[in-house]
């Protein structure tokens, strides 16, 4: 429909994406094949049927055992230039990737076949496609402060290559104060900041995020929307929300699309941008959620178009390559 190529054809940055969220069920065979590995399914369609999930612990049992097939450099140049072939499709210029060190290292896969995997597609990806990109290491938030630490020890030699931090995984029981120490390290080292919060999580986690953490954006945010407080503080400092609608409808926190809080975020004055999380597992690309949400919740063209113009406005590339994206 008109909407729809209206749509297509924004130039949008992707600011919430995890990488291992992309690994497409296809992927995931070829690649046990190739490192051969044994999967606990017997065909794509068995895959597909596992996808089915009532709330976030299910989808990261599902997502942490895909991630078993990825172990060498080229597993992660694979997956994540397969990403970037996807997005061009869906005119994104600038991606922010998250990646989960800890999936992987915890694994005994070291943190540098993680990383330059990544980094070669993202050099490829620039010259391909034009599409820019940055990396944000994320910790998981099931696992220890310290263990934190040692992840950000890890990355030590790639920290001139590393954009920020996140904060991802299992979030009821997990606070973001759980990590200050680890994020004040972080921002010390010149690291930007990213926190999921009020995904499943209460209020106070997101108060906490913005308070102990001092972060630059929030990752979902929804349930800020419970405490008017809140919300008068992320409108006052124009805080980033990154929003994911089919995530939140596969993860049920919302019970339907058609439900989705996305357009009272824009008139409640908050800075919300749509973002596909984990593509592979729930069911569409970025364009797929802008169109999915614009059509449950009739947002207008208006509303679309500051949708993406937020993406490259909340994104960390500096100024002048935002002006060029405007
Ligand atoms: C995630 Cl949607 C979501 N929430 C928390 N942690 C995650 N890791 C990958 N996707
Ligand atoms: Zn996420």
């Amino acid at each position: 429909t008109d909407i729809d190529q209206f749509i297509a054809g924004l130039p949008k940055a992707e600011l919430h994406l995890h990488i291992e969220g992309t690994l497409e069920p296809e992927l995931m065979f070829a690649l046990a094949r190739r490192n051969d590995v044994t999967m606990p399914y017997g065909s794509i369609d068995e895959i597909r049927q596992a996808y089915d999930f009532g709330n976030l612990q299910d989808f990261l049992d599902i997502y942490y055992a895909g991630t078993n097939v990825l172990r060498t450099p080229q597993d992660f140049h694979d997956l994540a230039a397969a990403y970037f072939d996807r997005a061009a499709q869906d005119n994104i210029v600038h991606a922010e990737i998250m990646f989960d060190p800890q999936a992987h290292t915890s694994r005994g896969v070291p943190f540098a076949h993680v990383i330059e995997g990544l980094l070669s597609a993202m050099r490829d990806a620039e010259e391909r496609h034009g599409i820019t990109s940055d990396l944000i290491l994320s910790f998981l938030r099931h696992l220890s402060e310290e263990e934190a630490f040692d992840t950000l020890r890890a990355a030590t030699p790639w920290l001139p290559q590393i954009k920020a931090v996140g904060l991802d995984s299992s979030e009821v029981g997990h606070p973001p104060e759980k990590f200050a120490r680890v994020f004040a390290a972080a921002a010390e080292a010149g690291l930007k900041l990213c926190a999921h919060a009020g995904e499943e999580g209460p209020p106070a986690y997101v108060w906490e995020a913005l308070d102990l953490l001092k972060v630059d954006r929030i990752d979902h945010g929804n349930r800020a929307l419970e405490e008017d407080a809140l919300v008068e503080r992320l409108v006052d400092e124009q805080m980033v929300l990154t929003v994911c609608p089919l995530s939140n409808l596969k993860l049920c926190v919302i019970d339907d699309i058609a439900s989705h809080p996305l357009d009272r975020m824009l008139e409640m004055g908050l800075r919300a941008t749509v973002n596909s999380d984990d593509p592979a597992y729930f069911g569409g690309y970025l364009n797929d959620n802008y169109r999915a949400v614009t059509a449950a919740r009739s947002l207008s063209r208006e509303q679309v178009a500051l949708l993406a113009r937020n993406s490259i406005t909340g994104s960390f590339l500096p100024q002048q390559a935002k002006d060029a994206h405007l």
